[in-house]
């Protein structure tokens, strides 16, 4: 591939980054926190504006409605800090497991309480959505139950359907339904949406604008991940990414900090579908959904950012000619070599110098810690902090 289609694909190459991911977070054992840590909307975004500064390709910032927005609080004024800091506000998350009314479950819980408090929840997802210009609805349920017997699983599934279908009719026309998969957590016996299968079911059956969500951390141990991606875009169903990283479960660690050879596999088959079957790439929303308890913040973020950029610039320059010639010769060898020829390239160079062309710093991390960035909001935060009396943290559960 010439330096010059690259530089173009990764001038559409954008991800968004979660609010989330800005706030203090932690383990269900315990919270850390971190002076820098975010506290506010308005911090949050002010810190995806920073991470978007030292990128140049995270324009958008996902939210999730619970913690982001307050009730009497008018969502364009959200819209207009996201403006204020560089970004705008992508896809909205509504909040459909921290309230105790959620139990045994959101929609697919049996008591109707819990069902008309989703339904209620969603709505004003969607209204939000609309008064921030965003066009993306990401659901994901902790729904399910922790035993055998407790509640029937196709009348939860009924009622998922139902309620899917319902919000699906309630988006205006050019809103994206995501339906994320997760196989267990919260829920330990079994959960509404365990796997891509069920989660394409549910897309496919709410309507044309429902797709799938496959969050990286969201399968079992070994599980191919690019298999699913790749039969998802040729069945026009993958909607987009919560991009992390795992060694056991739901690990929510950096992008490639593990496995970085399994994200490269992904964006691998997203190319051979753009390139080998003229398939639409262009709307698959990559977001990222990580919970950083170790690392700053801001750091954490920029490291995913820029892995997501190397491991999508390596898969580009995978050589398909070669690659479709020498599987046409079934030579296994040659084959798996023009994979990893291209994952071995050293894309660094080239990434530095499109973000010179950019009037970016070629070394994000670097340029961002010397700006002493961290060491301020720290400074100021703790300040905020204690004039608020207390801590003033997220309300990550
Ligand atoms: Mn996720």
């Amino acid at each position: 591939m010439e330096k010059e289609q690259l530089f173009a694909l990764l001038d559409d190459f954008k991800i968004e980054t979660p609010s989330w991911g800005y706030a203090d977070t932690g383990t269900r054992f315990g919270k850390f926190l971190q002076p820098a840590a975010a506290g506010t909307i308005d911090e949050k975004l002010a810190d995806a504006g920073i991470v978007h500064r030292y990128t140049g390709c995270c324009p958008t910032v996902a939210v999730h409605v619970l913690w982001d927005f307050s009730m009497g609080v008018d969502a364009t004024a959200t819209a207009k800090v996201a403006q204020n800091h560089g970004v705008r506000i992508g896809a909205i998350n509504p909040n459909l497991f921290q309230d105790q009314v959620y139990k045994f479950g959101s929609v697919t819980s049996p008591d109707e309480r819990a069902q008309s408090h989703a339904h209620r929840h969603v709505t004003d997802s969607i209204h939000i959505a609309k008064a921030v210009g965003s066009n993306v609805l990401s659901l994901w349920f902790a729904d399910g139950t922790n035993y055998p017997g407790q509640d029937d699983i196709v009348t939860r599934k009924q009622r998922m359907h139902g309620a899917l279908r319902q919000w699906h009719d309630a988006m205006p026309q050019d809103m994206l339904m995501m339906v994320e998969y997760k196989p267990f957590e919260p829920a330990f016996y079994h959960t509404d949406i365990a796997d891509w299968g069920m989660a394409y079911i549910f897309a496919k059956d709410a309507g044309p604008n429902a797709k799938v969500l496959v969050d990286s951390g969201h399968h079992y141990q070994a599980q191919n991940i690019e298999q699913i991606v790749a039969w998802l875009l040729d069945e026009q169903m993958l909607g987009g990414f919560h991009f992390n990283d795992r060694k056991y479960a739901d690990d929510d660690l950096t992008l490639g900090s593990i496995d970085p050879y399994a994200v490269f596999r992904i964006f691998h088959e997203i190319r051979n579908a753009a390139e080998w079957r003229n398939c639409d790439v262009s709307q698959i929303a990559y977001m990222v959904d990580q919970s950083h308890n170790l690392k700053p913040k801001i750091e954490a973020m920029i490291q995913t950012v820029t892995t997501a950029q190397e491991m999508f610039a390596k898969a580009c320059l995978v050589d398909r000619d070669k690659l479709r010639d020498a599987q046409a010769r079934i030579d296994v060898v040659d084959s798996e070599t023009c994979l990893r020829n291209a994952f071995f390239t050293d894309v660094r160079p080239l990434l530095g110098e499109w973000r010179k062309r950019h009037n970016i710093d070629p070394d994000p991390l670097k340029a961002y810690r010397a700006s002493g960035y961290q060491q301020r909001i720290a400074k100021e935060r703790e300040a905020a902090r204690a004039a608020r009396g207390g801590n003033a943290g997220s309300a990550y559960a």
